[in-house]
């Protein structure tokens, strides 16, 4: 009971159809592009760099003094992002360390005060809008370097001893911090046009650690969707006890087994992701994934119903660099020939079976099934229960027809050639009934 009375607190007066529809591109796009650059990227070894090596505001100072991309032309971004066949991006306006890529009233510590001169979520957001992307801001609820923010575990300069938290936060006024963040998340939901979605970043409830008290979460959330009414916000202001406190949940950096449920009902849910392992640019780092990975991690999240945010970490010059052009490419390629196994798809319907080395994707308006060969067959791969369901079957890729057969066992076999098709993850196109 007590559960029950919880799920049903609501912070607005939306209907369920209602939230569908504002969410309805994003459910549709599925494939998004994130972006995490700041002062991180000069060091080039972890956005948390300033954390994890306890480095000082005035040790971190070179970062600011030095930072100038020079060679920053977002529309190239766009281009590659649009290339690749991903629909909106998500950037990150502020990231832990409190560096602002855009200009800000409520601080110095910004883009347009570095040698750069220049306002880069403006732009940012200007040449993304312009090649047909949908927007998102990823914006840090922590923040590094404003002097209000009071220390704890994920401080730069953490400590063992208690007392020492103490003596350190001394002077700091979480208060005045909740003043900033407000001021600084209406700047960016008034200052640019239309924003499709906000990504804040994150609480950490429990002893030493913050939570939607320390944001003010709900008054937050409710200023930002007054600004913009038809924006998508997701999980991490710590509003779980709402139904409406986040619009879809960001499992991060693992594989998802199944559809995340709340309550026993299915919700909504985007994965984030990097190339590598850290989200900014990471130099020296060898654990790229590849192409066919990635594929098949977009695959597998819209098999379960999911959005896939696939992170780059641009360099302090300003461009992607080589590897991530790489992925971006390779994913585009199979994306520009497959896109429609992907873009409007979902899970496959209850009862479909995913035969062994598979995934299914399923588009509901049109009824067609797409299976994935993750791993080439030989010439036959076989559909149990679709015997007499199937109306005609294609490689997506060249459109060139599969003969079907019905089997014993009340299935669907389908003949493909021996020799695997020059596509990286071939997909059969199944017309359904
Ligand atoms: C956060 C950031 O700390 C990180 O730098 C990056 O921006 C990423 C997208 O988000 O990392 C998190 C936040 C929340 C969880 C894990 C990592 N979490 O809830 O498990």
């Amino acid at each position: 009971l007590q559960i029950q009375a919880q799920a049903q607190k609501k912070i607005f007066s939306e209907t369920p159809e209602q939230m569908e529809k504002r969410l309805s591109w994003w459910v549709h796009d599925r494939f998004g592009m994130f972006i995490h650059w700041g002062l991180y990227s000069l060091p080039a070894r972890h956005e948390w760099i300033k954390n994890y090596e306890r480095i000082t505001d005035s040790a971190y100072q070179k970062y600011f003094d030095n930072f100038d991309p020079d060679l920053y032309n977002p529309r190239e971004w766009a281009r590659m992002a649009k290339a690749a066949g991903m629909k909106y991006a998500v950037i990150t306006t502020k990231h832990h360390e409190g560096f602002c890529l855009f200009d800000s009233k409520y601080t110095d510590y910004k883009a347009t005060k570095t040698l750069i001169k220049k306002d880069l979520v403006r732009e940012w957001v200007g040449a993304f809008r312009a090649e047909g992307l949908k927007v998102g801001f990823y914006y840090s609820l922590i923040d590094w370097h404003h002097p209000d923010f009071t220390i704890d575990r994920v401080h730069p300069q953490r400590v063992s001893d208690p007392k020492e938290y103490e003596r350190i936060n001394k002077g700091r006024d979480m208060e005045k911090y909740r003043t900033y963040l407000f001021n600084q998340v209406r700047e960016l939901m008034t200052n640019y046009g239309k924003i499709d979605m906000l990504w804040t970043d994150f609480s950490y409830p429990g002893a030493n650690g913050k939570d939607h008290n320390d944001w003010n979460s709900v008054e937050l959330l409710k200023m930002v969707r007054k600004l913009q009414p038809g924006i998508i916000v997701n999980d991490r202001l710590d509003l779980g006890e709402y139904d409406d406190g986040g619009d879809f949940v960001t499992p991060e950096q693992y594989k998802v087994s199944e559809w995340p449920t709340r309550n026993g009902k299915r919700i909504h849910w985007e994965t984030c992701q990097t190339f590598s392992g850290s989200w900014g640019y990471y130099r020296d780092e060898t654990s790229w994934k590849d192409n066919k990975q990635l594929l098949v991690l977009l695959i597998e999240t819209v098999s379960k119903g999911g959005n896939l945010l696939l992170n780059v970490g641009p360099t302090s010059r300003g461009l992607f660099d080589a590897r991530a052009q790489e992925r971006l490419h390779g994913m585009g390629e199979w994306m520009k020939v497959n896109g429609r196994a992907i873009y409007g798809c979902t899970e496959a319907p209850a009862g479909i079976q995913r035969p062994d080395n598979t995934l299914l994707t399923y588009n509901p308006d049109t009824k067609r099934l797409y299976v994935h060969l993750l791993d080439y067959p030989l010439q036959r791969i076989e559909l149990p229960g679709l015997k007499g369901k199937v109306k005609y079957a294609q490689f997506l890729h060249d459109g060139s027809e599969l003969k079907m057969k019905d089997t014993d066992k009340g299935g669907l076999a389908i003949d493909v050639p021996v020799r695997k098709p020059d596509v990286e993850i071939p997909v059969i196109e199944l017309m359904l009934e």
